[in-house]
């Protein structure tokens, strides 16, 4: 068989990411080469047509892949199912906007390959690494789930928000069944369910700005935040859906008390 083996497998979410995968593709070509790897798009049926310009691509490269969901929407749910869809033995999750630094990805290899760490973290927060042009509120939101992160970690990594990370297959075999899925924070929530001690390595990057298109992350992020930080926590007693359901029970009442 005349194919080098497939190394690494790059899983890529996107919403509305049209305008961005031509030159992600590029610059992951520029990196690394003939390094045997693959890309798989997660797309939750993007209106901008994200998944058809994928697979326009993907018609002339076998590397590039298409899982267009449909009537589905979430960030870490098109991770776990985009890590599920290929048997590389190293998988890669990065933003399809170009604000992670394609550059940095085969050193992060070199850490699985040659460092034997189970994941490794692309990082903002370690010398090196930085957020870039962030406004002062972006920064203080993030340095804040950083900080509350660590209270269902358990061990120390500086950026555990981040949405850069690569890790071995094995970590997410062991830790898939259990995965809240909730949310943005699929990193948090692959170091919070594993129960045997992970050797995590760091890559410090420069976070960029966005290529083109417009960012997803709204209000609705420190929601999902929020339920992601109590499926962790609580959630091993009572399932964090139910809880909802019964606080937005308990607040419908709140107009009827003066009747009571
Ligand atoms: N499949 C999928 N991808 C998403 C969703 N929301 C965001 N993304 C992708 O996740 C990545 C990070 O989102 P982005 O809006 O850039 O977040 P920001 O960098 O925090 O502003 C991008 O590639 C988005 O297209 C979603 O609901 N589904
Ligand atoms: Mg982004």
């Amino acid at each position: 068989m005349n194919v080098s083996p497939l190394r690494l497998s790059i899983v890529v979410p996107t919403f509305n990411e049209s305008r961005n995968v031509r030159e992600l593709l590029c610059r992951l070509e520029a990196t690394l080469g003939a390094t045997g790897w693959e890309v798989i798009f997660v797309d939750d049926d993007s209106p901008d047509g994200t998944a058809t310009e994928v697979r326009a691509i993907a018609q002339a490269d076998p590397r590039v892949r298409c899982l267009q969901r449909i009537g589905r929407r979430g960030l870490a749910s098109a991770c776990i199912e985009g890590m599920l869809a290929t048997a590389a033995p190293t998988i890669v999750v990065m933003d399809a906007d170009l604000q992670h630094d394609e550059t940095v990805l085969p050193k992060m290899l070199a850490e699985i390959e040659q460092g034997g760490a189970d994941l490794v973290v692309g990082t903002r927060y370690a010398a090196g690494g930085s957020t870039g042009d962030w406004n002062g509120s972006r920064r203080a939101m993030s340095h804040l789930a950083t900080v509350t992160s660590r209270a269902i970690l358990r061990q120390p990594v500086s950026d555990p928000m981040s949405g850069f990370f690569m890790l071995q297959r094995k970590v997410l075999d062991a830790t898939v069944h259990d995965l809240s899925g909730l949310g943005f924070k699929i990193l948090l929530d692959i170091l919070a369910t594993a129960t045997q001690p992970l050797r995590v390595a760091e890559v410090p990057y420069r976070f960029r700005e966005r290529f083109a298109g417009e960012s997803k992350l709204d209000e609705l992020v420190i929601w999902e935040y929020g339920m992601l930080l109590a499926d962790k926590t609580i959630g091993r007693f009572v399932p964090v859906r139910f809880l909802t359901f019964s606080i937005i029970g308990g607040l419908a009442w709140i107009p009827y008390l003066p009747y009571l």
